[in-house]
């Protein structure tokens, strides 16, 4: 019998917070500007080294590049 709040799932490493689960979406940051690459990504509890939450980066190889310096970036995407 299970108990009222309790799962049989442990793997969450934030119990705390509903937005971090092992099904959480991480983006490579290679350049670190701050906006990850949607096609770099990967699902874990943690965040790993170099990978943001955010996926809206046209060019991860530019820091210049991205949607707070950009104006035409989202023509680009
Ligand atoms: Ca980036
Ligand atoms: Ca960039």
């Amino acid at each position: 019998m299970r108990r009222l709040g309790h799962v049989r799932d442990d793997r969450d490493c934030n119990d705390a917070d509903a937005s971090f689960n092992p099904d959480t979406s991480w983006f490579a940051d290679t350049d670190g500007d701050g906006f990850g690459d949607a096609d770099a990504n990967m699902k874990q509890c943690m965040q790993p080294s170099g990978y943001v939450l955010d996926d809206s980066d046209c060019d991860d190889a530019d820091a210049a590049l991205n949607p707070n310096f950009t104006s035409w970036f989202a023509r680009r995407r």
